[in-house]
């Protein structure tokens, strides 16, 4: 049977969305994002994009040059920069898929990292991966240790960069490779989203276009017992956490889990009142 990527509405219920990850390891929900949501995205970021030149600044590795794209414009610390990305983090979609995968592996989870992810005219494809290989030395077999959504914010196409995904890869060997016939494109209009998971095979895409700019925005939750790739402690500034919701506090790791993350050896929630 040739690779299929199934498309559902924003409304479907978490149940079957998270029924068909299982069986898929991802999927396309239509308008995830509500209009006044894109737009407020769209609007809270745009300047920074506008600002912000390409490539990664201070890389941590020489690979990961390449693998962030050199034409290819992101931008973390978003809870801090847009008032709608704190909204997002709270669909009920979002929670429903990270409640079903992770729940069982963790007394709760975090935000791994939120990126904006723009890729421009000209950027080369990425390297398919698993995003959860960033916890390489946990052991195999590995429980789901992340789940995630691409939103987008601009129309995806093929030929624009539209992330490439293979369904189905989270259920095999880890060393096996995709053939290309394997490998599908997330095309999808601004507002739809692809939600996959940590151990599912995926990457951006090249931009063939001359003039085009894939507007993308990640959003990533892990088990609360790991290290989260983005250092949220960092990139969102707590004067801006003391105003959120509890339940955003707790995200960004202002939960103490049992003795996991404590300040004074007690709850770091109390350095936010
Ligand atoms: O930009 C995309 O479509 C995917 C990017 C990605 O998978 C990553 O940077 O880990
Ligand atoms: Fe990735």
């Amino acid at each position: 049977m040739p690779p299929k990527l199934e498309r559902l509405d924003g409304r479907v219920s978490s149940a079957t969305l998270c029924d068909v990850l299982q069986r898929d390891g991802a999927v396309v929900v239509e308008n995830a994002l509500s209009a006044t949501q894109l737009a407020g995205l769209n609007h809270d970021l745009d300047h920074i994009i506008a600002t912000t030149p390409p490539g990664v600044r201070h890389p941590t590795e020489d690979d990961m040059i390449e693998f962030y794209g050199q034409s290819t414009i992101r931008i973390d610390g978003l809870p801090a920069k847009s008032q709608t990305f704190v909204e997002v983090m709270e669909l009920p979609l979002l929670s429903g898929m990270a409640d079903h995968f992770l729940l069982p592996n963790c007394d709760d989870y975090l935000l791994n990292t939120g990126q904006l992810i723009e890729i421009a005219p000209g950027e080369t494809v990425q390297r398919l991966h698993r995003d959860d290989n960033v916890w390489r030395h946990v052991p195999a077999p590995k429980p789901e240790l992340e789940v995630e959504a691409m939103f987008a914010l601009s129309d995806f196409t093929a030929a624009n960069g539209a992330t490439r995904v293979a369904p189905g890869s989270h259920r095999w060997p880890h060393d096996r490779e995709a053939m290309p016939e394997e490998i599908l494109q997330a095309e999808m209009k601004a507002g739809t989203a692809l939600f996959y998971l940590g151990s599912t095979l995926h990457s951006g895409g090249e931009n063939r276009t001359t003039d085009e700019y894939r507007r993308g925005m990640f959003l990533g939750y892990v088990v609360g017992w790991l290290r989260t790739e983005e250092n949220t402690f960092l990139t969102v500034p707590i004067e801006k956490v003391r105003e959120m919701p509890v339940r955003i506090q707790e995200l960004l790791g202002y939960k103490a889990i049992r003795a996991m993350g404590v300040v004074n050896v007690g709850s770091p929630m109390k350095l936010l009142q």
